[in-house]
């Protein structure tokens, strides 16, 4: 059977131009293969074919103009696809009810596991204890006979009809001050805690004298001592018990360490023969290799550290985007599920940070079961506590509980299990409740006599309940982040947990076992150093089998091999599949695409107009069609597909959503419609910067955590970019991350109508400061794709650890054809554009980059026509990595003064040319002066300093000095100055352009 192949819904325009055809007569194609590429003034989009089948007639041609229902060609099908749509849906659908049934027969089985609720004797509030009880006795024996989900509907279902008769009902977004698990349903740990605790001990041991003796080193090198002390015990079960490690079989759980509790993972890893006692005597002095970094840095231990962590808040919300994108590698095919988890520590006090809870909600939504939080609530940050006068535990499980979140609290230690039972009247979890996190602090600083009197001592009863313990018994009452039966049976729980992500809010004591040096104090964050004494004490309160004369030498304290301790510890981790933190890549490097994917890009556009944004769109919608490269780009948007002409990858290539699309989308006739499905290419990010570069983060470091190359792309508003998640940035360069940012809609001048804060003219000053970041500000179409086509090699094909950042342009003009042998300059910053040899002269060397640099093509023929100024035109595609090679070569002249003097690439450029230079672009002049002390030339610099603001570009570029005519005006000026040039030539021009020069500075505008 024949069918037309007709342009579809095409949204709003009524012709559009034909720029590619993808078929040709006697073709057999698949269903959705392209069949021609529309181009409007904005955006290219492929025209998908609706059936499989061969082409037997072609009616269109490259240049034509076409509308919805045009032709386009003929295509003949064997039969209709249609009903093989339909059978695949309903297959879908088929599998969905059988997961579901599934889940429902677990649910059956998890009943008997189920607590009844206890038969409590009722407390003084109580004015009908009889009636109590009976709603009590009904609910345990619904639970009892009909399970708990029964049981949750009653409940569900009278709190329904509570609130329609207007009854005021107890705030539901927290829960007693106590701990999630109940003591009955607590699963035993396995393990040997006899053993445990000795380890422990040692690994506590070992990462304080570690601190402490860095600092007999020097004071200078810092480091924390009270943080690990009170999530010793967090890290112990995970690393006992739970933490899976990369290896052949495995792809590894993923641990986000809390930064600065480093110490106690190189005090365990020298237990582990990781790391050696010189090693560890050399913590926080990196400068002479073999030191250990302060905090987990990628970028100085690589073959140990996976993330970043120190900055507060990057941690959590990178760590949500990396489960995120986990699911993501799962849902596209790439990545086999095999559970594995991401687990986060924080501390309660980074809980602060806007970025730690910010994507909370995303987690839940995306219902991202395979990521852990641990949140160590020590009640302390730096300088005092997190909250004194509420709970922040209490706070957190709130936020949490109201995000969607499974919320397991670990607050009181087992000590604690018979007081709780024997608390008839509920007496005690009253109190626990009342008391606020300063009081708590308070009581673990000052002692059992002090906890009696402040905390039993509010209430007779409670007084009653602790008369026969002694003081020491009483300060013995643990909290639950010290006991690791407490701690393994929620971790436990969060492993098994399923639809949505865990956090375990474990309550700990800061500086634990530090005594009066710093157990519970406002100075714990700061100690650092520990005199003898407070030394001995933290040897005999972990019973540490070291002499006094080893504690006073702070001497490491290590079994033999062949101790039992040694050899469960390393039992364990064997069982565990390897060691942990442990950062590898057996990632297979991605062959760059051939050629002729970019040839395109390196011809003139003639009279047809585009902007730098389109010409890469179009090159990645190319890229998409190369084997190699094509599963592996995460395009990453943060809701601005639109504004970048991106909307045609919602259909082709998908949006990625974990549940696919339940709903019709209003556009759904169109051609770029909103296509979400599981198995989607892009991530739409919706408005989230912070959440973007998270995900563009996770897909950059795939290579090292899931070992698959990914080549993530990321587009975002230039001036949203390094101003707004620098640290980000940052992180990414520590992270070795591998891809590409693109600044788009950036220039000052060039993204006009949108004023003060849209417009960036400081993206790349801010970029060129992280070391590892290559940056570039190309003009034309074909710098864009030899610059892209390099990233692609340098980065994915021959695995350097660096990424791009490039800014794109949303300004239209024609692109020349890519002058020959302009690569190698395209690439090392700057080449000549255009030798202006008229008659002039006078000769000054032109520089330009970005849109900028046509104003100066301009400026230049001006000169030349009108003044017989000559110049040498040079597009400047990076300022910095010009200056980067320029500090280089400097440095090396400078070190060695006798050699015959070395010639930066700047210098080589422009050693035979004459003239001052003048230097343009649409970033502050900060900019273009990078490059200044690399030649000896006169240096001007035109640029865009100062807050942009709303207008035309003509009227920008006239208001910020950067237009033709100002560069014409200021190079005579120059000119002058450099006494080449009479002053006339420039007074005339000034007044030619009507240039007002008491205008202030647009600094002070
Ligand atoms: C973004 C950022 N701001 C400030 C700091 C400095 N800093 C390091 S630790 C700390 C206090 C941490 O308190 P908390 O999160 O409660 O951790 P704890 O040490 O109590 O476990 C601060 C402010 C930092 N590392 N990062
Ligand atoms: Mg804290």
């Amino acid at each position: 059977m024949t069918q037309n192949i007709s342009v579809p819904d095409i949204g709003d325009f009524d012709s559009v131009e034909i720029i590619e055809v993808l078929i040709k007569v006697g073709d057999q194609i698949n269903k959705d293969d392209p069949i021609v590429t529309l181009e409007s003034d904005k955006s290219s989009v492929e025209v998908p074919s609706p059936i499989a089948g061969k082409i037997t007639e072609l009616n269109i041609k490259v240049g034509d103009k076409v509308a919805k229902g045009s032709l386009l060609a003929k295509i003949e099908s064997g039969e209709s696809n249609l009903e093989q749509e339909k059978d695949s849906k309903k297959n879908v659908v088929l599998t969905e009810e059988k997961t579901v049934k599934k889940i429902d027969s677990e649910n059956i089985t998890n009943i008997k596991n189920i607590k009844k609720v206890l038969d409590q004797s009722s407390s003084k509030d109580d004015v009908d204890p009889l009636e109590t009880k009976e709603w009590i006795e009904s609910l345990n024996a619904v639970i009892e006979n009909d399970g708990p989900s029964r049981a949750s509907y009653l409940l569900n279902k009278v709190v329904s009809e509570a609130y329609a008769a207007g009854l005021v009902l107890p705030d539901t977004r927290t829960t007693p001050y106590i701990n999630t698990i109940p003591t009955e349903l607590e699963v035993k740990s396995p393990g040997n805690q006899n053993i445990e605790k000795k380890i422990r001990a040692y690994v506590r041991w070992n990462a304080a004298a570690m601190v402490v003796r860095a600092n007999k080193v020097s004071s200078e090198l810092g480091g924390h001592i009270g943080t690990f002390a009170s999530a010793a015990t967090l890290y112990d079960v995970g690393m006992n018990h739970f933490w899976r490690a990369k290896n052949k079989d495995f792809g590894g759980d993923l641990i986000y360490f809390q930064g600065h509790s480093a110490p106690g993972m190189y005090a365990r890893a020298f237990l582990e023969g990781r790391l050696s006692e010189k090693q560890l005597n050399r913590f926080r002095q990196e400068v002479d290799t073999g030191g250990l970094s302060s905090y987990p840095h990628p970028w100085l231990m690589p073959k140990f550290w996976q993330f970043p962590t120190v900055s507060m808040g990057l941690g959590p919300i990178m760590a949500i985007y990396q489960a995120r994108f986990l699911k993501y590698l799962i849902n596209r095919g790439l990545l086999k599920d095999e559970g594995r988890k991401i687990w986060v520590f924080l501390g309660d006090g980074e809980t602060d940070e806007p970025e730690s809870l910010g994507a909370i909600s995303l987690a839940a939504r995306e219902k991202l079961d395979n990521l852990i939080f641990v949140v160590n609530c020590n009640l302390q940050r730096l300088d005092g506590p997190v909250r004194g006068n509420g709970k922040i535990i209490q706070e957190l499980e709130g936020s949490f509980r109201g995000a969607g979140w499974n919320v397991l609290k670990v607050i009181w230690g087992s000590y604690w299990d018979p007081l709780l039972k024997a608390d008839k009247t509920g007496l005690l979890m009253k109190r626990m409740n009342e008391v606020v996190d300063g009081e708590y602090q308070a009581m673990k600083a000052k002692g059992g006599a002090y906890v009696r009197e402040k905390f039993f001592g509010k209430y007779p009863e409670l007084i009653e309940l602790v008369s026969s313990m002694t003081d020491n018994d009483i300060w013995k009452l643990n909290r639950g982040g010290h006991d690791p039966h407490k701690v393994y049976a929620a971790y436990h729980a969060a492993m098994q947990h399923q639809g949505s992500p865990t956090v375990v809010i474990a309550k700990t004591v800061k500086g634990y076992g530090m005594g009066k040096s710093g157990e519970s104090i406002n100075t714990t964050h700061q100690q650092k150093k520990l005199d003898e004494q407070d030394l001995l004490y933290y040897r005999d309160r972990f019973n540490v089998p070291l002499t006094n004369e080893q504690v006073k030498n702070i001497e490491y304290y290590k079994p033999p091999e062949n101790s039992e301790e040694i050899k469960y510890l390393k039992e364990r981790r064997k069982q565990l599949g390897g060691f942990i933190p442990e950062r590898s890549s057996l990632a297979k490097p991605i062959k760059a695409p051939p050629k002729d994917i970019f040839e395109s890009f390196m011809k003139s556009t003639g009279d047809k107009e585009m902007s730098t944004t389109m010409a890469l769109v179009r090159m990645l919608t190319n890229l998409l069609r190369d084997k190699n490269v094509a599963p592996r780009l995460v395009p990453i948007i943060p809701d601005e597909a639109r504004t970048f002409g991106m909307e045609g990858f919602f259909r082709k290539i998908g949006i990625y959503a974990h549940e696919g699309q339940k709903y019709e989308p209003e556009d759904s006739e169109q051609l770029s419609s909103y296509k979400e499905t599981k198995s989607g290419q892009v991530l739409e990010e919706g408005i989230t910067e912070a959440g973007a570069m998270s995900s563009w983060i996770a897909a950059a470091t795939a290579y090292t955590n899931h070992d698959i190359e990914m080549i993530p792309v990321y587009i975002f508003y230039s001036m949203f970019g390094f101003q707004r998640i620098g640290d980000f940035a940052w992180a990414a360069g520590d992270a070795q991350a591998r891809g590409f940012l693109i600044g788009a809609t950036a220039g000052r001048t060039t993204l006009a109508g949108e004023g003060l804060q849209h417009q960036d003219g400081h993206s790349h000053i801010l970029a060129s400061m992280i070391p590892n970041c290559v940056s570039y500000d190309p003009t034309f179409s074909y710098e864009m794709a030899v610059i892209f086509r390099e990233g692609l090699r340098r980065m994915h094909e021959k695995n350097e650890n660096i990424f791009y950042y490039i800014t794109a342009m949303n300004e239209n003009y024609s692109h020349p054809e890519k002058p020959k042998g302009a690569d190698e300059g395209i690439l090392k910053g700057m080449y000549l554009f255009k030798e202006n040899r008229n008659k002039g002269k006078i000769k000054i060397q032109l520089m330009g980059s970005g849109t900028i640099l046509r104003e100066a093509i301009a400026a230049a023929k001006i000169l030349s026509e009108e003044y017989s100024v000559d110049s040498d035109i040079w597009s400047v595609t990076s300022f910095s990595e010009l200056r980067k090679d320029g500090m280089e070569i400097e440095r090396r002249n400078l070190l060695n003064p006798s050699n015959k003097k070395e010639k930066s690439y700047i210098e080589e450029c422009l050693e035979k040319r004459d003239g001052p230079v003048i230097a343009v672009s649409d970033y502050v002049r900060a900019f273009s002066d990078q490059i200044r002390p690399y030649t000896d030339k006169p240096f001007y610099s035109l640029g865009t300093d100062g807050f942009g603001r709303s207008d035309t570009r003509k009227k920008l570029r006239k208001f910020f000095e950067v237009d033709k005519e100002h560069i014409v005006a200021y190079t005579l000026s120059a000119l002058a100055k450099e006494q080449l040039l009479g002053s006339d030539s420039a007074e005339k021009a000034f007044k030619k352009y009507n240039i007002d020069k008491k205008k202030a500075f647009p600094t002070k505008l």
